[in-house]
Formats: C-alpha cells, structure tokens, sequence
C-alpha cells in the first residue's frame, strides 16, 4: 500500500513540480525585470561609479553572475525561455556598461585619467630654412642703418630685368642660354636674373632718399652642379641722395661684413665690371674659417668674395627718372646661398633645395 501510496503521491508530484518550478521562474523573472530597472536607473558618472556598476552587474559575484547561476534549477523545457531572458539582461548590462566606458575614457579629465607623473611626449621641432634665416639676418643689418625692404615680380619685362639697367641689346645674358624667356600671351617675359629689377620699379614710384633692400629668389639658364643652380637667392641694396659716394659704399659694406661675419672680419674691393654701375667692384671679405692664415676654402689667398657693388651709372639713374645731375647712389648684390655658405660651411648649392631633413634639422638651432 504504500508502495501504491507511494505511487498515487508520485502521480502528483509532476502537477506539484511544475507549479513550484513555475514559481521559480516567476521569481527569476521578477528578479531579472528588477535588475533590468535597476540597470537603468543606475546613475554613472564618473569612473569610480562605472567600476560599481561593473562590480554591482558584472562582476564574479555580481547580479548576472548569480542569476545565471540559477539556471541550473530550471527544467529542461524552460532553459531555453528563461536562457534568453538572461542573456538579454546580461547584453543590456554590458552595452550600458561599454557606452559609458568609451564615453568617459574620451573626456575624461578626472585625476583619474591622467597621470601627471609620466614624462612629456617628445615634440618634432622644425627648422628654419638656413636660406631663410640668412636672409633675416641680412635685412636685420640693413634695417639698423635705415634700409626698407622692397619686393617685386619674379616674371618680369625687358625694360625692367635689362633696358632700364643699361643692358646694351646685344648683351649676352640677354641670349636664351643665359636667360629664362616664357610667352606670355604675345609678350616675351623674362624669369628677373636679378632683384635689381624691383629696385628699378622703386626708383621709377619714388623720389630719393632711396635706401632700400630687395631680398627675392632669381633664375638663370645654367646647368646644375655644386657650384650652379638653375635658380639662387639674392639680396641687392641701393642708396640714391645727394652726394653719395663710394667711400660711403666701401663704409656700409665693411659695416655689413663686420656685423656678418665679426668684428675682425676684413674687406677689400677689386675692379670689376657690370652694365648698371660705373665704376665697378667685387668685394672679398677676409677668409674667416683660416682668419686669412690660408685654407682650401679660400683657396689659400685668405679672402672670401662675397658681392659685387658700384655707383649706380648715371644712364639707370635717367632712365628711372632720376635726375643723374643730382642725384648719385651706389648699389650692391649678393648671392645669399653664398653667404650661407661661408657662415655654416656648405659644400655644395644643391642641399639648399633637396630639403633632406639630415642636412635641414641641423639649424634647429637658429630657431
Ligand atoms: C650687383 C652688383 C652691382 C645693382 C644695381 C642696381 C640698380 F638697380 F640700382 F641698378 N641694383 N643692384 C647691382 C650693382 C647689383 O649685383 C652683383
């Protein structure tokens, strides 16, 4: 009897079962909808509350971890239904938890984030263009002795680059192979093969005393090499007053290579010849990597030529409309590829413009 007992109380436990289980899952069910509500109204912050939501949610011992862990009460025939509902609190959990993690992480400025004892990131610094800082320290010097700065086009006309200089029509650097000519239009341009140019057009818009600087990048027609390039830098000077004479010049050059070069520094002055000026000369300057004992820079004579200068011929001075009777001024031009050269020893013109950063980062410096 009471095994029949046994087996009558046994033909009730499944309809028990079930409603028992049943509850369970209603208490898992009411729990997880809890948490769900909870995870919403979870208040994160900063990174110290999105830790406590992690402990609280996530974490070994945290809700998701222990509801789970309920799972294995679960008749078979449920898992699945109650597995989903798990596994969509679980997904809720960490969606929340990522979004406010990636949030904080990148604005987060809380001494939390930032470790104010890790040294700086190193910082690339650039340099300036040796070129560029000489020509600087060219207009520096003139400017403390009252010269302006004049600029001008680099395509020019005929009158400009040649007729107003005194360039007699059959000169050579008139010829294709000295000269850039382009088309422009039905007039012949010139590439300027010298900044004298601007100087013509200051002296052609204003009345002297001229004391001006042309600084700017000029173009001949050569082949290139270590000694030649296709275009160079150039700075010209001119003063045009009244009785202005070529002790003045030789006074403003020896001012200028002293301030260039040091006060030691020396300079001398040969004949020389160009179409704008008369008379004509070119301007060493003592060799100041020997101190004029002899190198092979200076080639062993213990002088640097550095510019070529002169009283600015009457026939310029006419054809810009300037009374030569007057009026007289000197005038001057200097490579500055040259001076860069001599002041920072470059051998060769062609690493002013293959911007190789191992020959450019050394004048970080000069900054
Ligand atoms: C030089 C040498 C000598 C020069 C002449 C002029 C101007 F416009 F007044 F005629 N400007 N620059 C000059 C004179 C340039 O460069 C070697």
């Amino acid at each position: 009897m009471v095994l029949k007992q046994k087996k009558n109380t046994k033909s009730y436990t499944p309809i028990k079962k079930i409603k028992l289980l049943s509850a369970r899952i209603t208490r898992m069910k009411v729990l997880i909808d809890k948490s769900i509500a909870e995870i919403e109204a979870f208040n994160i912050e900063d990174l110290k509350s999105l830790e406590d939501f992690r402990i609280l949610f996530l974490g070994s011992k945290g809700r998701v971890k222990n509801l789970f862990g309920e799972l294995k009460g679960v008749p078979n025939e449920e898992k699945r239904e109650v597995g989903q509902l798990l596994n969509n609190f679980r997904a809720l959990a960490e969606e929340k938890f990522a979004s406010f993690k990636d949030q904080l992480e990148n604005t987060a400025t809380d001494s939390a984030k930032i470790d104010a004892s890790r040294p700086g990131d190193d910082q690339e610094i650039g340099a300036r263009h040796p070129l560029s800082l000489v020509r600087s320290e060219i207009i520096d010097i003139f400017n403390r002795i009252g010269y302006a700065v004049s600029e001008g086009p680099e395509i020019e006309d005929d009158w400009h680059n040649f007729s107003a200089l005194n360039f007699p029509p059959e000169h050579p650097a008139r010829d294709m192979q000295d000269t850039f000519f382009i088309e422009k239009g039905d007039v012949e341009m010139a590439l300027r093969t010298h900044t004298s140019s601007v100087q013509v057009r200051v002296m052609e818009n204003s009345k002297p005393p001229i004391r001006t600087i042309s600084p700017g990048r000029v173009y001949r027609n050569e082949a290139i090499s270590a000694r030649a390039h296709c275009f160079f830098h150039q700075v010209e000077g001119l003063y045009i007053d009244k009785n202005v004479s070529f002790a003045d010049l030789k006074q403003t050059l020896l001012y200028f290579a002293k301030e260039m070069f040091g006060e030691k520094a020396q300079i001398r002055l040969r004949p020389s010849y160009f179409p704008f000026t008369e008379p004509s000369a070119e301007v060493d300057v003592s060799c100041t990597i020997c101190n004029s004992k002899g190198c092979n820079v200076c080639k062993y004579s213990g002088w640097l030529e550095i510019l070529g200068c002169g009283m600015v011929d009457p026939n310029v001075l006419d054809a810009c409309g300037i009374d030569s009777k007057e009026y007289s001024g000197f005038a001057f031009g200097m490579g500055i590829e040259r001076i860069t050269q001599l002041k920072y020893k470059v051998n060769d013109l062609r690493l002013y413009s293959e911007n190789d950063v191992r020959f450019l980062k050394q004048f970080t410096a000069g900054i």
